[in-house]
């Protein structure tokens, strides 16, 4: 697993990814955004890894690209560096197919909450913040937040979090349904953790599928969604993890799903 700031530790069936450039507060270089796309794409295809945590080292989240690297005489265009960089991280986000957890421990400013934002649900710390900074700067939100960011908190909210770039706290983001829990800074792995071990002894099949509708009922008409809901729904029940999840019921125990 590749370490160029990015840390993996894989137990349990959970992965966590953590950025770590603590002294930067994990602002994002070209290795280390090579790193977390390839990461991604490596725990797609790993058949023990059922759901991902992606966390922050010490203070913050991430506070973005890496400021000091623009300023380097051959750094890439903004076009190529989402383009190679950064659209291959959230595309690679939201086409896993197994949920991320954000586990928010800290500030998530500019890319660093398009990550967050990428997630599929996010838990914060009660110290937490996010920031689009974007606009302070000159630029837009990107990786792909002009996408996620809307769906998540409407597009009223998504303007002034774009447009004025004030911060949002995390008893804030709670409300407004950007995070799912607020907890203290202490308990923020270990609750992370029961999360996605929640989601881990789920089907991945159904996880999977469950992940991929949502996101595609966002874009399509009604009739789209339930012949799309149907097709899978219909698969889903032809397979062994629907059987056991069955049979656990039936028998009051908890369910082994195999993803088959
Ligand atoms: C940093 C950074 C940082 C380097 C803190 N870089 N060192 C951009 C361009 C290219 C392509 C496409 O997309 C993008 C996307 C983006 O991400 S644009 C937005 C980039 N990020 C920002 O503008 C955020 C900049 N950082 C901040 O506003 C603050 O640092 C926040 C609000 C995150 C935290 O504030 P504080 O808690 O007061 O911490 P600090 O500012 O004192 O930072 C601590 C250290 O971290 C400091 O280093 P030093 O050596 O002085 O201790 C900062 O320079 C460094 N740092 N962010 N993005």
């Amino acid at each position: 697993m590749p370490d160029a700031g990015v840390r993996v530790e894989i137990g349990d069936a959970v992965a966590t990814i953590k950025l770590d450039r603590p002294d930067a507060l994990n602002a994002l270089t070209i290795p280390m955004k090579e790193a977390l796309a390839r990461t991604f794409e490596e725990l797609a295809a790993d058949r023990t890894v059922r759901a991902v945590i992606l966390t922050g080292a010490g203070r913050a989240f991430c506070a973005g690209q890496d400021l000091r690297e623009r300023l380097e005489p051959d750094a890439p265009s903004l076009g190529d560096e989402l383009r190679e960089h950064y659209n291959p991280i959230v595309r690679a986000m939201r086409a896993l197919p197994k949920p991320i957890v954000g586990a928010i421990n800290g500030v998530a400013a500019g890319a660093g909450a398009s990550l967050a934002f990428a997630c599929d649900l996010r838990i914060a710390a009660e110290g937490a913040s996010f920031v689009l900074a974007f606009g302070r700067i000159g630029l837009i939100p990107d990786s792909g937040a002009t996408w996620t960011l809307p769906r998540i908190v409407g597009w009223s909210k998504a303007s002034e979090m774009a447009l004025v770039n004030d911060p949002i706290a995390a008893r804030e983001a709670l409300s407004l349904g950007l995070v799912s829990w607020v907890v203290s800074g202490d308990a923020l792995m270990s609750e992370a953790w029961a999360i996605a071990r929640r989601l881990a002894a789920g089907s991945p099949t159904a996880n999977a599928a469950t992940k991929r509708l949502l996101e595609a009922g966002l874009a399509s008409d009604f009739e789209t969604a339930l012949a799309a809901e149907t097709e899978a729904q219909d698969g889903l029940g032809r397979a062994a993890d629907h059987a056991e999840g069955l049979a656990a019921f039936i028998e009051k125990r908890p369910p082994r799903f195999t993803g088959e």
